[in-house]
């Protein structure tokens, strides 16, 4: 009879023992990995989203750069911009009669003026002098690059 009742007690004493280490070992492990879960997917879904909105957004950026011509060079070999971007291009001389053309994209810019065009392709757009200056005119060269 004792003996029956320890072990009957023992067996509870194990039962709750497993009930609870089991209950803590399914708090440790769903508190953790709740929030661990829902946070990749908050997250990834933050993160598609930005892409998403940050494409969307060049078609409006205006990008409005200064070109600075001497004699024979453009102060800028390389403008960058984003496709859709709008490319507001004023074009000033410190020396020398220069003009500066994207001949791919049929746009020319004289000295002192200022143009708005659009670049809807990427790619790379070769810039020139367009206007014949003298013997350094041929280096007269630059790209824009669009993304
Ligand atoms: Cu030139």
């Amino acid at each position: 009879m004792n003996k029956k009742k320890v072990s009957f007690l023992a067996l509870i004493a194990m039962a709750s023992a497993v009930a609870l280490s089991a209950c803590g070992s399914n708090n440790d492990s769903s508190e953790p990995s709740a929030p661990a879960s829902s946070a990749p997917a908050s997250s990834a879904a933050a993160s598609e989203s930005a892409p998403s909105s940050s494409q969307a957004a060049p078609a409006g950026e205006t990008k409005e750069i200064t070109l600075t011509a001497t004699n024979w060079q453009f102060d800028q070999t390389e403008i960058k911009a984003h496709k859709g971007d709008t490319i507001k291009l004023t074009l000033k001389s410190d020396s020398g009669l220069h003009a500066v053309t994207f001949g791919d994209l049929g746009v020319e810019v004289k000295t002192g003026e200022t143009k708005e065009f659009t670049v809807t392709d990427a790619g790379t757009f070769e810039f020139h002098c367009s206007l014949q200056c003298g013997q350094g005119h041929d280096n007269m060269t630059g790209n824009l690059i669009v993304e």
